[in-house]
């Protein structure tokens, strides 16, 4: 079921095979590279690969799910029979059916389950756990639907409402896992408000899932005095701030870009709170 280790908490570690992720896109000439990437996660202590075909970034164009599953069963396939865990990131149910068929444990839904109506059926029978993200809409229009009245409460409110959903349709209660989904329809000050809001989230009694790595709210924060963002691939110390912050306030998991930083700084909270106990 979830992934759930002794001594700190999940890192998901993030295998885009899209030419166009925002932040590691057409990063593997070919599918043995993408595998092999794959296996260095798990080497470096990832509990669950997240393994997705289509880009989320702000305006991606939506690629048919033909294209989608080309993309993500080459490469789910030798993972799980290297065992190691994997999740698609997907909110098409034909996508997950089939990753779901291929050996992959869990669904990782962008969309919460908005996006496509028959994913709570392929859920509910495959009784494997269920990321439900906060989002508003696709990607090519959801920075237009980035408006709240009070952001914390509004992406709390949204999130119960597609926890009600998926229980209605038969899902179990205890296969949920919540994500803020942060960068989806939220600016970067959302984001902070999300993240300084966490444990009114955790209080829902669901595990919680964190996706900041590399996100483009902590280039603008680590901007130079110019105000260039900082780069992409130098967000990493920031992503790791976030995993140990996300770590001190009890969340289940992180989804990061680099497992091993994010590994040693859940572990060092751990090693921190059972040393005052
Ligand atoms: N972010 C991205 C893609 N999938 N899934 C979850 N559950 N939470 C996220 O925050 C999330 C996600 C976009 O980031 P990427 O392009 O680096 O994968």
């Amino acid at each position: 079921m979830l992934p759930a280790p002794a001594d700190r908490i999940a890192v998901v570690g993030i295998l885009n095979v899209t030419p166009d992720s925002f932040s590691d896109g057409g990063r593997f000439p070919s599918f043995d590279d993408a595998v092999a990437a794959g296996a260095r996660l798990r080497a470096d202590g990832a509990d669950l690969v997240d393994v997705g075909g289509e880009s989320t970034r702000p305006g991606a164009p939506r690629v048919p799910a033909e294209d989608e599953l080309r993309r993500v069963l080459p490469v789910i396939r030798p993972l799980v029979e290297r065992g190691v865990p994997v999740s698609v990131d997907t909110y098409r149910a034909r996508v997950a059916e089939a990753a779901l068929a291929a050996g992959a444990q869990v669904v990782n839904d962008v969309s919460g389950g908005l996006g496509d109506c028959d994913m709570a059926r392929v859920v509910r029978d495959a009784g494997c756990p269920w990321i439900l993200m906060h989002w508003r809409g696709h990607s090519a229009s959801m920075q237009q639907l980035a408006r709240y009245d009070d952001v914390v409460a509004d992406v709390r409110r949204e999130l119960c409402r597609r926890v009600d959903a998926a229980v209605a349709a038969g899902v179990d209660p205890a296969r949920l896992v919540l994500d803020p989904g942060l960068g989806f329809a939220k600016t970067a000050a959302h984001n902070w408000a999300l993240l300084a809001a966490l444990d009114s989230l955790i209080a829902l009694g669901l595990p919680v899932l964190i996706g900041a790595s590399r996100k483009a709210f902590l280039g603008s924060l680590l901007a130079a005095p110019d105000g260039t963002s900082r780069p992409v691939g130098d967000r990493e110390d920031a992503t790791t701030a976030i995993t140990a912050y996300a770590a001190l306030a009890g969340a289940w998991g992180v989804r990061v870009h680099e497992v091993r930083r994010s590994v040693d700084a859940a572990r060092t909270v751990t090693a921190i709170r059972n040393a005052g106990r």
